[in-house]
């Protein structure tokens, strides 16, 4: 068995202890690190785990400075005392990879080292086109085999939801009191809807309040019932973290996991393709719609590497 497919192998077997190493797999270039890492994909994918992953994947996005990181904390925190092992992928917009090392780091954190069911990393962000790097796309899928709970952590506004939503089961946007970004580009209709809308930094009182008002009217006046927001304070003493969990929950509750996952590949393999290929790749597949429906066709159990195996031949084949 290759290393890429032993690391697949531990990860189905519940191996926490093997995070490290996959992230390091993932991130790695090349060729011989890319085929290990297809093997490894290989080893999760559905068909290969008779299913979909087991981890909720939630997708953690906001403004700079909006309190994303001091919240995860206190969520990771709350996870754990439940029992639920946790990853976190901090996308570091910043961050350029040299040598395999990464120089930003945004995983500020707080957590326990000495908890070995907790696994926190920040990992590099793709290129000036925006999106998540497929490494980090990989690394999600790959740890959603292991861990409970996968979280996506990423910088932006109006554009990185969409992003996350090519990985995450839910979607959790983070709004800072007092700013009126989030609200404005909600009401202008510039960013896709959320799952969940949270209002840090409760205990500034008033400014907070008036948020959450403001976004449950936004809400309710593009017709969206479904959405909770929450206001949370994760300073101590923390609040409204049970509630947030309970709202997330509520979300996966309610998801077609399948469903989504599905798409979230499909989505994820053309990124990829169009990554590696360019315009002029995409036009040899007849365009963005075409190979999508071309994917419609393929295997659901398949993996993202597999996918966008099927979508070269198809290239090469036209
Ligand atoms: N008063 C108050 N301050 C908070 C709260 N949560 C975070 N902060 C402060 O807000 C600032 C930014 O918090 P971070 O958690 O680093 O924010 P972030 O969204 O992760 O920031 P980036 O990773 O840089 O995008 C820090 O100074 C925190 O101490 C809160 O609940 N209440
Ligand atoms: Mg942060």
């Amino acid at each position: 068995m290759s290393g890429g497919a032993q690391l697949g192998a531990r990860l189905r077997d519940g191996d926490l202890t093997a995070a490290p190493a996959v992230l390091n797999l993932v991130e790695t270039g090349g060729p011989a690190a890319r085929e290990e890492a297809a093997a490894l994909l290989r080893e999760v994918s559905p068909g290969a785990l008779g299913g979909e992953a087991r981890a909720h994947v939630v997708g953690v996005t906001g403004p700079p400075g909006a309190g994303k990181s001091t919240l995860l904390g206190e969520l990771v925190r709350t996870w754990r005392a439940g029992g639920r092992s946790v990853a976190v992928l901090a996308v570091d917009p910043s961050s350029k990879r040299s040598g395999g090392a990464l120089l930003g780091d945004r995983a500020r954190i707080p957590f326990d080292p000495d908890d070995g069911r907790v696994f926190i990393r920040s990992t590099a962000a793709a290129g000036r086109l925006g999106g998540l790097a497929p490494a980090t796309r990989a690394a999600a899928h790959a740890l959603a085999a292991a861990f409970d709970v996968v979280v996506v952590e990423t910088v932006g506004v109006g554009q990185s939801e969409t992003e996350v939503a090519e990985v995450a089961d839910t979607v959790a946007v983070i709004v800072q009191p007092g700013s009126g970004d989030v609200l404005q580009f909600l009401k202008a209709g510039i960013m896709e809807i959320p799952d969940v809308l949270v209002v840090t930094k409760a205990d500034l009182g008033d400014v907070a309040l008036r948020a959450r008002r403001d976004l449950n009217a936004a809400l309710r006046s593009l017709g969206e019932n479904d959405v909770a927001v929450v206001a949370v304070s994760s300073i101590a003493p923390a609040s409204g973290i049970d509630e947030l969990v309970a709202a997330l929950d509520a979300h996966r509750e309610r998801l077609d996991v399948t469903a989504r996952r599905l798409a979230a590949r499909r989505a994820s393999a053309l990124a990829d393709f169009a990554a590696e290929h360019g315009e002029r790749g995409l036009r040899a597949l007849g365009g963005r719609r075409a190979a999508l429906r071309a994917l419609d066709d393929a295997d659901p159990g398949a993996d993202v590497p597999a996918l966008v195996d099927a979508l070269q031949s198809r290239a090469e084949a036209r």
